[in-house]
């Protein structure tokens, strides 16, 4: 059985992250997408709630319903030896994505020797992202059409709570 690991913020997912893993699930006989932290980021959603929103997300879609959702709270390779994943797959939107996954994909392999597979972005969720989700909401705008039923209440809801 092949294993793959979908990781991300996912802070909140999005539909361009769903197409992601839509289009793991089609080439691993198992996925696991693993909500985790990038340094690099500061979050609005907790992770239990980043997960919460993706489960139901993928369990919404019937070629994602048997995808798992896990919080990673650590290295992303642990969690991907923990479930048994020999396969990271990552999305690419253009080539800024691929300058920022280049190096975490030669660092995971580095640490466990797990390989990266990238799937490219389907141009009608290109330009999507989830800072730019964030973004939208906190500015009043629309986001129902960007993100998966239920996920726009959430962000809206952490925006008016006023959690950055
Ligand atoms: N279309 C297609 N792909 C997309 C889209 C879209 N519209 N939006 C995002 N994606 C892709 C991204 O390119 C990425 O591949 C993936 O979806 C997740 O995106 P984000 O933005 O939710 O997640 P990132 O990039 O912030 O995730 C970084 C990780 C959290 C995976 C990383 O920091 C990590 O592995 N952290 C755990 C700690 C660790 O192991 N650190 C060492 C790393 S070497």
């Amino acid at each position: 059985m092949t294993i793959a690991v979908c990781p991300g913020s996912f802070d909140p997912i999005t539909l361009g992250h769903l197409d992601v893993v839509r289009r793991a699930r089609t080439l691993f006989d198992r996925v696991i997408v693993a909500v985790a932290r990038n340094p690099g980021k500061s979050g609005l959603l907790d992770l239990d709630a980043r997960a919460a929103l993706a489960r139901t997300a993928v369990a919404a879609d019937p070629v994602t319903a048997d995808v798992e959702v896990g919080v990673a709270d650590g290295l992303l390779v642990d969690f991907c030896r923990e479930v048994g994943a020999t396969a990271v797959v990552k999305g690419l939107r253009g080539g800024a994505d691929f300058d920022a996954e280049l190096p975490m994909a030669l660092m995971n392999r580095h640490l466990s020797g797990v390989e990266t597979v990238f799937v490219v972005a389907d141009q009608a969720y290109a330009h999507i992202a989830s800072s730019l989700v964030k973004d939208i909401a906190r500015n009043g705008g629309e986001i129902g059409d960007l993100v998966p039923p239920g996920v726009a209440d959430a962000v809206r809801a952490a925006v008016g709570r006023g959690v950055s």
